[in-house]
């Protein structure tokens, strides 16, 4: 008897903190940008284009100049960010097809799973990006139900783009399943062969109303040409120039439809990533073109998400990371005039290198931190990384990480908040070609025989096959090699990389 008393007071207590600790928790929200550059951000120094609804974020919380994501591209980059693992830890996370297999394993933990333990709803929105379902030619379920997918690596409700907006398939999926697919004219994807009888860039430029600089001449999808092969499907194909208007709304419903408990958003907008096709409303906001406006068009889905908190009364009490998933590209591949539009504006800010590259550009990105209720103002110059999100949110959410899950993300929440200064004790950056390690301002460039230019992005990759060591406090722009003159620093630092790579 007494044991069964004292056994029903315990439960009740740990419910009763269980409670508290949810009840004390924030609403989190992760606004993950796509391409967004270093300097693209009017907070980051950019004068061509005005972001105000960022710069508040900016203004009310901690704006890092040392944030890192964990790849110079896309599917890398998200892979990390979600599971604490660095992505080169495997081979199969590259840039994803659009038909591409799921990449994150329904087994792993990510940061959805662990919110949703921590009684948290939990929800993706935007461009996903990591393989869907099993993947493959006449394999992949689009039109019946998706599995693996969101929902089966923690995420409540899922209203993704499968892959990219310059990949078919052109359709948005929700909880798994294509929305407005017509049964009758069922979709069919393949990235090795074109459908016969179907139009494709390459053959009918005359189709076209944006024309690819480079790759991007298969499928014709609103008069843009894609990567892959695309048939059927035509009564859900989106409306590019609707996109940002599309998830914005979804984003802002799950929201209005979680806003009585926590709630985790991660919310990843096609803008700024090509084809940009901005709403005509955002079109000649910028004198940059539809690069310049897409900035524009991202800054309006923030003051949408922000809005609606206030609106909602929770603007205090929710937690948002703003972020980058890579570095930024002026012409990706369609001929959008982003290059002769520049003008003065430099996407990269004060770094060298861009997207792809092992070069800062790569894989440095704004990254701020805003919670109104917590966090004290101010700018914040600690090595971060967006590998430590799952780590950092747990120890918010007071969860325990299953053993061997992400094996490379450590909490560093009193710095995210801006309480403590201290750098992560070193980071490990991925661009296409090799991997760099920068510890105490010191920056590593492993050899690696890759080209030294991308032509078609005119973009430096960083690869070199000789080391090259830079000191970022001295020479962010990656200028003076001192590999040579400081052979035993290249040594240990290359030692750790390599330590790193071996056992996490
Ligand atoms: C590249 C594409 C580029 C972009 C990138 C992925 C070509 C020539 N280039 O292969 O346009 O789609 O992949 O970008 O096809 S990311 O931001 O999703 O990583
Ligand atoms: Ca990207």
């Amino acid at each position: 008897m007494r044991k069964i008393s004292l056994l029903f007071f315990c439960s009740a207590a740990l419910a009763a903190e269980g409670q508290s600790q949810l009840s004390s928790n924030p609403n989190i929200i992760f606004i993950l940008a796509d391409d967004v550059g270093y300097g693209d951000l009017s907070c980051y120094g950019a004068k061509a284009v005005q972001t105000p609804s960022v710069d508040l974020l900016a203004k009310k919380g901690v704006r890092f100049t040392h944030a890192y994501a964990c790849s110079s591209t896309c599917t890398p980059s998200r892979y990390g960010l979600l599971t604490g693992q660095y992505p080169w830890r495997r081979n199969d996370t590259g840039i994803a097809r659009g038909d591409a297999p799921m990449i994150i394993h329904p087994d792993q933990t990510t940061v959805a799973t662990m919110l949703k333990n921590a009684g948290y709803a939990t929800g993706v929105v935007g461009k996903w990006h990591l393989g869907l379902g099993e993947g493959g030619f006449n394999r992949q379920a689009w039109n019946d139900s998706i599995h693996p997918g969101p929902a089966q690596i923690g995420f409540d409700y899922s209203f993704i783009m499968a892959a990219t907006g310059d990949r078919v398939p052109c359709v948005f999926v929700e909880n798994q399943r294509v929305v407005g697919l017509d049964r009758n004219d069922p979709i069919q994807v393949s990235y090795t062969q074109p459908f016969s009888g179907e139009p494709t860039g390459k053959a009918n430029p005359e189709l076209l109303t944006l024309h690819p600089s480079h790759g991007h001449d298969q499928a014709i999808i609103n008069g843009i040409s894609r990567i892959g092969y695309m048939k059927g499907g035509h009564a859900a194909l989106w409306n590019d120039e609707n996109i940002a208007d599309t998830i914005t709304r979804k984003a802002v419903s799950f929201i209005e439809n979680n806003s009585n408990h926590p709630f985790f958003l991660y919310f990843c907008t096609q803008d700024i990533h090509v084809p940009r096709v901005p709403h005509p409303r955002f079109r000649g906001k910028t004198a940059m073109g539809s690069r310049g406006d897409a900035i524009v068009e991202f800054d309006w889905s923030v003051s949408q998400i922000v809005a609606t908190l206030r609106h909602l009364g929770i603007e205090k009490n929710t937690l948002i990371i703003l972020s980058s998933d890579n570095g930024p590209v002026v012409d990706d591949g369609y001929r959008d005039q982003a290059r002769e539009k520049l003008g003065d504006h430099k996407p990269w800010g004060p770094l060298r290198g861009g997207k792809y590259s092992a070069f800062e550009a790569g894989t440095r990105v704004p990254f701020l931190v805003s919670w109104p209720d917590r966090i004290k103002p101010g700018l914040s110059e600690a090595l971060v990384s967006q590998i430590d999100l799952i780590a950092t949110l747990g120890k918010l959410t007071g969860q325990v990480l299953p053993t061997g899950s992400a094996p490379d993300s450590f909490d560093q929440l009193d710095v995210w908040l801006g309480k403590s200064s201290a750098n992560r004790s070193f980071l490990i950056e991925q661009s296409t070609g090799t991997l760099s390690i920068v510890n105490n301002r010191y920056k590593y460039i492993q050899p690696s025989t890759g080209p030294a230019m991308e032509e078609n992005t005119d973009i430096e990759l960083g690869n070199s096959p000789i080391p090259q060591l830079y000191n970022l406090k001295q020479d962010e722009n990656e200028r003076s090699n001192l590999a040579t003159k400081l052979a035993k620093k290249v040594n240990s630092l290359s030692r750790k990389l390599e330590e790193a790579v071996s056992k996490p």
